[in-house]
């Protein structure tokens, strides 16, 4: 079974199975190349043949365990009928059909294939030319996150406006939060069918929560995304990565069924090892390394292996690999981890 598989199977490795979220994007000049080629970032994620190669330059260039899908969150919300578009150097904005923040504007759920469709060719693609001992992970955006894009219609600080329409329209809320749960499981199970091995659910902003908030908006929705994918693709785990949730980590890990929880770098390894047994640990290298490198990142990386031995772990980093991160200390990173 390849490492990635085995680790989310409860398995110790000596040597962790190691991807980087992120790890196709602007750090890496092919990348860049690629995505000129493409003119756009959204007609990137939608040419599979481009999405296939920017999926495939980090596996090259590395040979990490895995591979993830080339493709965007705000990707659902837009098969949704919101028009998405990104402002270069600024990032996404998101405006509703018709009136704002109507739902009833919305497509219905059973349409998004029409414009998903060529993320699955890539999935597809990608699942036939992927060494074979490579990973591939499809992805979505977790209810909650994808929510705050849509209420703000643009990345927020602090995810007021979604934050604010919780209590503002409690019931018209939950009903997004519904509408998008649908879709979630509607998404990764294309995936699945198209190929990917293992699905991760990124609650970026899950931080941004209340406890009560947390368990209404991030943990209900998780759980019937697992239970649904459980029960028809039993063998395809789900990595849960509820960011910055803190202490509420534990109740993630213990209630929604997740196979994997990807750890943000704020969270003490010694504290997640008890308080989250049960699932595989996927973690938590500050992604500031990446842009410092040398003895700092090395240091770092291996109190990660160290502070991980002997139990289930998948190396990576706590949040994305960023723009400015250098290449050869992603080399370096991998040197220390594996040697
Ligand atoms: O200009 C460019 O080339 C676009 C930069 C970029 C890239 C490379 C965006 C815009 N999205 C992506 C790809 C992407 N996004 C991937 C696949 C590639 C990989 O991981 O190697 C994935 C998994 C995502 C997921 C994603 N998109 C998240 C969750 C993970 C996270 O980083 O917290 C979020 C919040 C987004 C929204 C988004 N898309 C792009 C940007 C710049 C943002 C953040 C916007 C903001 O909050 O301001």
């Amino acid at each position: 079974m390849k490492k990635l598989l085995r680790v989310l199977n409860g398995e110790a490795l000596d040597v962790p199975p190691i991807w980087l979220m992120r790890q196709a994007g602007r750090y890496l000049p092919e990348y860049r190349e690629t995505r000129t080629k493409a003119g756009s970032f959204l007609e990137l994620c939608y040419t599979p043949e481009l999405a296939e190669e920017v999926t495939l330059q980090p596996i090259r260039r590395f040979g990490f365990d895995a591979a993830i899908l080339f493709a965007d969150i705000l990707l659902v919300p837009q098969a949704l009928g919101m028009d998405l578009w990104f402002v270069e150097g600024e990032g996404p904005r998101l405006a509703w059909p018709g009136d704002d923040q109507n739902l009833g504007a919305l497509r219905p759920v059973d349409e998004i294939d029409e414009t998903l469709g060529p993320i699955y060719e890539t999935v597809r693609r990608l699942s036939g030319s992927l060494p074979d001992d490579v990973t591939l992970i499809g992805f979505a955006g977790a209810p909650w996150t994808v929510a705050t894009y849509m209420a703000a219609g643009r990345g927020t600080p602090d995810q007021g406006p979604a934050r604010r329409w919780i209590y503002d329209n409690p019931s018209g809320f939950s009903h997004l939060i519904d509408i998008l749960t649908e879709a979630t499981i509607a998404y990764l199970c294309r995936q699945i069918e198209a190929g990917a091995e293992v699905v991760k659910l990124f609650d970026s902003w899950a931080g941004a929560l209340t406890p009560e908030a947390f368990r209404r908006f991030s943990i209900d929705p998780a759980r019937r995304i697992v239970q649904a994918i459980a029960a028809r693709y039993p063998s395809v785990p789900v990595i849960g990565f509820p960011r910055a949730a803190g202490v509420m980590y534990e109740e993630f890990a213990r209630t929604t069924g997740v196979r994997g929880v990807a750890l943000d770098q704020q969270v003490p390894l010694d504290w997640a090892r008890e308080a989250l047994p049960g699932v595989a640990l996927q973690g938590n290298l500050d992604p500031m390394l990446m842009v410092v490198g040398g003895d700092a990142l090395k240091d770092a990386a291996k109190r990660i292996v160290g502070a991980m031995a002997g139990a289930p772990h998948i190396f990576n980093l706590g949040h994305g690999i960023t723009p400015d991160a250098s290449p050869e200390h992603v080399e370096q990173l991998l040197q220390a981890v594996r040697n």
